[in-house]
């Protein structure tokens, strides 16, 4: 499929996302994040693609958020939809079977820092600047961020940065528990390469099931939680993966596994 605001490149089993539109800080506006989610399916439906990393292009910024310029012209039901429609392609980015590495290269703002919010992993160079300056704009963040931002760093520290609307650097970010890793900008991709390629060695359904284990457990109460994890667990158990990951072990060699 083409794209014309995007680009993905499949290298690997390795899937990168680049949101392409550096003299606009890569905000988001409606056509990107059409392009955003149909490139979200597409990975999810190709076997070839084990892993997907999500950046973006240029060195200032991962997205400054929405694109404030298509503000103007909606009406609150305009607004409604495009909440629903940002809300549906990050909520599939949560939900991908499949390892979602958001690499944070310069300005994570509003629609920005709530698409780091849902992937699985964030990696961030020293430069990244991290918020949600919605209250700046009149407006209060609309794609999850006053939802994840709160389940990751706790309600006080999440009040704090919604209500300021203030931006905190990597370290910052990285004490609250929003960014996994900081590395000097020039490093951050390569870093980004070593842990896809890590993830991409791994056996896909148990990574699947392990994902799985952990979002749909997230929400609901433990023991739950836990009856679903059991599941997930024997289920692995009918995988060749599994077979070769235990005989690998047994005949003190690396793995290889096919996700199956
Ligand atoms: N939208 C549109 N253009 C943007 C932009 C944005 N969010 N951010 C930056 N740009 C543009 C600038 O207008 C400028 O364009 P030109 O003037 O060159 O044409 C260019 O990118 C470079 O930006 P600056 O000249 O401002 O660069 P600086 O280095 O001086 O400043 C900055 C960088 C990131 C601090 C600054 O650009 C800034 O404050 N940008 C706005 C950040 C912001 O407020 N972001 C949150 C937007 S609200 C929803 C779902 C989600 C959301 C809302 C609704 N529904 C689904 C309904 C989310 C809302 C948001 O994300």
């Amino acid at each position: 499929m083409g794209f014309q605001i995007i680009e993905l490149q499949i290298e690997n089993g390795i899937a990168t996302i680049t949101l392409n539109r550096p003299k606009a800080l890569n905000a988001l506006n409606l056509a990107m994040a059409a392009e955003l989610g149909q490139a979200v399916h597409q990975v999810r439906d190709d076997p070839a693609v084990r892993v997907v990393v999500i950046t973006g292009s240029g060195d200032k910024a991962f997205a400054a958020g929405a694109d404030i310029t298509e503000f103007k012209a909606m009406s609150p039901v305009d607004a409604w939809m495009f909440t629903q429609q940002l809300q549906r392609v990050y909520m599939g980015i949560e939900r991908l079977p499949k390892p979602v590495i958001a690499a944070v290269n310069g300005y994570a703002l509003g629609g920005g820092c709530e698409l780091m919010m849902a992937c699985d992993i964030v990696y961030a160079s020293g430069s990244a600047k991290i918020g949600q300056p919605e209250v700046n704009l009149g407006i209060i963040p609309g794609a999850g961020g006053t939802q994840r931002l709160s389940r990751l760093i706790g309600k006080q520290r999440a009040k704090e940065l919604v209500l300021t609307g203030d931006m905190i650097g990597a370290q910052e970010a990285w004490n609250l528990g929003l960014l996994n890793k900081v590395f000097p900008p020039d490093q951050l991709m390569s870093e980004v390469k070593k842990l896809a390629e890590k993830l991409a060695s791994k056996g896909a359904v148990a990574l699947k099931a392990a994902k799985e284990a952990i979002e749909e457990g997230y929400d609901i109460e433990l023991e739950r939680g836990v009856a679903n994890e059991g599941k997930l667990f024997g289920l692995c158990f009918g995988t060749e993966d599994m077979r070769e990951g235990v005989n690998a072990f047994l005949e003190k060699r690396p793995p290889q596994f096919k996700g199956k």
